[in-house]
């Protein structure tokens, strides 16, 4: 990283638009994001993030949700940066499942493609613990690590709509998402102006990471979505993004603060047979992906899950039980 560049990040009511209308692919269209109102109705999301931490409390590391003094990392599963949990058979949990059962977030995606027939990730979810109890509780700034999730030379144009599930309120002083708006537009300048960095990016490898003096991140003020529980936001992968956490939080806070479920859905039509193969096996073997559908990295394979100490301290779910619907979704 160079430069100690400010990004200023405006927190912002976006207009929340409905879950498969033409607006929502307008908006999507012209700044690379949209907010998606009640993708979950509210009590979805209360029941999504129940079942989130019935998964965290059969981990059997000792987690009790009733008692932040059992929130310690040496319980906690080991997060990725912004606080994202990718492993550990997470996305295969049953909240993780409830939510890509509900037909009014494939709804979303089904408009962007033009097509229901489409495959869901097997991926995490960024849970924010309250860091006014433990300062390293805090996640990275924004500014560590804005970037964009699709390989600039091998996934040319407009390939993957990636989003979250929001289920807690959120404010400016909690944080989150932030997204530089429109700047999915500069993705296809990037293999000549990052030649460089970019010839050392593996194809495979989707993450890509902006120095924070580029110029693009001041492009367009960066922006923190205001959202409702149960609003979804979606995100061209290539739009440059990150979490940033706030600065300000309420001494009494003792609940988690941010619960985000990430979830991404692609046409089933770009998946090879043997990528399908990898798919139906992830689901009985517990596997944890990332947002791509088309292409399978194992999320246990992470070199932060392979390097974390006590690996199998966790107990991990069970095999979910999928209804059709469910299934569909796999292959
Ligand atoms: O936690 C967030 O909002 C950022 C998530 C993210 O970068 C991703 O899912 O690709
Ligand atoms: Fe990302």
């Amino acid at each position: 990283m160079s430069g100690d560049f400010n990004i200023e990040i405006e927190y912002k009511h976006v207009p929340r638009l409905e879950s498969g209308s033409d607006a929502s692919i307008e908006y999507l269209e012209e700044h690379g994001y949209v907010v998606i109102k009640n993708a979950l109705s509210e009590s979805e999301a209360a029941k999504t993030l129940d079942l989130l931490w019935d998964y965290l409390e059969e981990l059997n590391t000792g987690i009790d949700r009733n008692n932040p003094s059992t929130w310690e990392d040496d319980r906690w599963p080991t997060c990725a940066h912004g606080g994202i949990m990718p492993s550990y058979g997470i996305g295969h949990s049953e909240s993780q499942w409830y939510l890509r059962g509900i037909p009014n977030v494939k709804k979303a995606f089904a408009k962007i493609w033009k097509s229901d027939d489409l495959l869901t990730s097997f991926d995490g979810v960024s849970l924010w613990r309250p860091w006014n109890i433990n300062p390293d509780w805090k996640t990275e700034s924004g500014q560590s690590w804005f970037h964009i999730d699709q390989h600039p030379i091998s996934k040319p144009g407009k390939q993957c709509i990636q989003g979250l599930v929001n289920l807690l309120p959120t404010s400016k002083e909690i944080g989150g998402n932030v997204i530089i708006p429109g700047s999915h537009k500069f993705f296809k300048d990037l293999p000549n102006e990052y030649h460089e960095r970019l010839s050392k990016l593996p194809l495979e490898i989707d993450h890509f990471r902006f120095p924070n003096d580029d110029p693009k991140l001041s492009s367009d003020k960066a922006v923190m979505c205001h959202m409702e529980p149960g609003d979804m936001l979606l995100w061209d992968s290539r739009t440059i993004h990150c979490s940033n956490s706030g600065t300000n939080l309420n001494q009494e806070t003792n609940t988690l603060i941010r619960a985000a479920s990430l979830i991404c859905m692609m046409p089933k039509h770009l998946t090879s047979e043997d990528v399908l193969e990898q798919r139906r096996e992830a689901v009985d073997k517990l596997i944890s992906t990332t947002n791509w559908t088309n292409s399978f990295r194992n999320a246990d394979e992470f070199p932060l899950i392979l390097e974390a100490e006590d690996r199998d301290k966790y107990s991990w779910p069970k095999k979910p039980v999928l209804n059709e619907y469910q299934k569909s979704l796999i292959d």
